[in-house]
């Protein structure tokens, strides 16, 4: 059994790189490829694997090291398998050779090598690295608890838990990196509704796979108000609370008939458009537990005061909970209204498998100059997102001039 010193290999160009970590003590019993120390940099942090097995005999190197390649690390009692053929036999200069793994070609980085993010390199020893290699954990990713925010074995478990408990998405997004808030201030952590999760979920889908597009304009909408205001007591004594909204339904079902490719769905494969000839529209109804949209069906078949009664008793069913699924189903076109609150545009998200989605914000009375002077009228913001494979921009562009025209004059709703 011959007495070998362990050197630092071939680790690229760097030079000086201070010993963060020592994984080995004296009298350990070491396999090769047991990582001995590691090194860290100002770009990166890497492991130093022992090229050899046997006992370790004496540490030469402390934390806080600065090492080079060729630096001694430490001595140790190669095992007798290892010097049993003399091209074995772990000479000093056998063993300065760099480890496999250490021997990266000048160009490139050197092995082991964690790039740095924003927030920083990777604080984690060998045992957690070899863990992370394992379980394909890029450890740039989880968030250390350990001292110093090193990682520990356990944040490597639970990142892979909550890896594995999130849902998939189509998307090639790196994972975000987990972030302790509380080092910045006092916090307050609140679970997200089962709506909230699933409303999450749909949008980043929909986000993500579909090209979307929104195509903004305004409606005079004065004439309609006026009238809407001479007969809301009326229908308010009838008990029904007629808004704006229920003449939107009527002017988006008219703008469907008109351009019936805004009533459609792609297939699943993507590659045939599902015309639909029923004109059932969604309406997005705000609760306190977060985001619902009813369906109102056979729009086209029921008058504005029918309308306004169904979209008062499904949004009364959302807030108590006591929607079914039939209510939400079978959506052709999603209306979203911020109208009641502040806002000038906002750009609606999909709601997949639909092809586009209105958004209004609130009506405001504004200068519309009418070829001689400059009147004043309610004008009411579209904010219209569409799914750019089903429909371009001309269209949506028709679509917006289209809802703008029946609601300027509602008698061409009746068209
Ligand atoms: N411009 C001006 N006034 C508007 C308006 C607009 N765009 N939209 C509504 N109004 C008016 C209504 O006409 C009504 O006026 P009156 O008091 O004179 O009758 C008043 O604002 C209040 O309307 P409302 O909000 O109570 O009723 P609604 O029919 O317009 O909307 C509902 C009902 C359930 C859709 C709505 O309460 C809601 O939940 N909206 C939120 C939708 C949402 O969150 N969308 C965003 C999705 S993305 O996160």
């Amino acid at each position: 059994m011959a007495n070998s010193t362990i050197k630092v290999p071939n680790i690229g160009d760097i030079t000086d790189v201070e010993v963060i970590e020592i994984s080995v003590k004296v009298g350990d019993q070491i396999q090769q490829e047991d990582p001995l120390i590691t090194l860290e940099s100002d770009k990166a942090a890497m492991d130093i694997p022992s090229p050899e097995a046997g006992k370790v005999l004496e540490l030469l190197v402390q934390l806080g090291d600065k090492l080079s390649q060729g630096s001694a690390i430490l001595i140790i009692e190669a095992d007798e398998k290892n010097s049993q053929t003399p091209s074995e036999t772990p000479t000093d200069e056998a063993i300065e050779k760099p480890a496999k793994a250490a021997m990266p070609p000048k160009t490139s980085p050197p092995m082991q090598m964690d790039t740095p993010t924003p927030s920083g390199t990777a604080h984690a020893g060998p045992a957690v690295r070899k863990l992370a290699r394992k379980l394909g954990v890029d450890l740039q990713q989880v968030g250390g608890s350990g001292p110093h925010k090193r990682i520990l074995k356990e944040d490597v478990h639970a990142y892979v838990k909550t890896k594995l408990s999130q849902p998939t998405s189509n998307s090639d997004f790196p994972p975000r990196p987990d972030i302790d808030f509380s080092q910045f201030g006092d916090i307050d952590t609140q679970a997200l509704s089962k709506i909230q999760r699933l409303t999450g979920q749909n949008t980043l889908r929909a986000w993500s796979s579909i090209p979307h597009v929104t195509q903004f304009d305004t409606a005079d909408i004065s004439d309609i108000e006026e009238f809407r205001q001479s007969i809301k007591q009326d229908y308010a004594d009838k008990g029904i609370k007629l808004t704006i909204l229920p003449f939107l339904v009527k002017a988006v079902v008219s703008a469907l008939k008109e351009l019936p490719r805004f009533n459609s769905s792609l297939d699943s494969s993507g590659e045939q458009l599902i015309l639909k000839s029923y004109f059932n529209i969604g309406i997005a109804v705000d609760t306190p537990r977060g985001l619902v949209v009813p369906v109102i069906k056979q729009a086209d078949c029921k008058s504005i005061s029918d309308i306004a009664l169904e979209i008062a008793e499904l949004a009364d069913k959302a807030h108590n909970k006591k929607l079914k699924t039939i209510d939400l189903e079978g959506g052709c076109f999603t209306l979203s209204s911020l109208g009641h609150l502040s806002g000038t545009a906002f750009t609606p998200i999909i709601n997949e498998p639909e092809v586009a989605i209105l958004g209004i914000s609130p009506a405001k009375m504004q200068p519309v100059y009418d070829g001689q002077a400059f009147q004043p009228r309610l004008m009411l913001p579209l904010c219209l997102s569409y799914d750019h494979r089903v429909i371009d921009g001309v269209l949506a562009a028709k679509f917006t001039q289209h809802l703008a025209e029946v609601l300027k004059d509602a008698r061409k709703m009746l068209l």
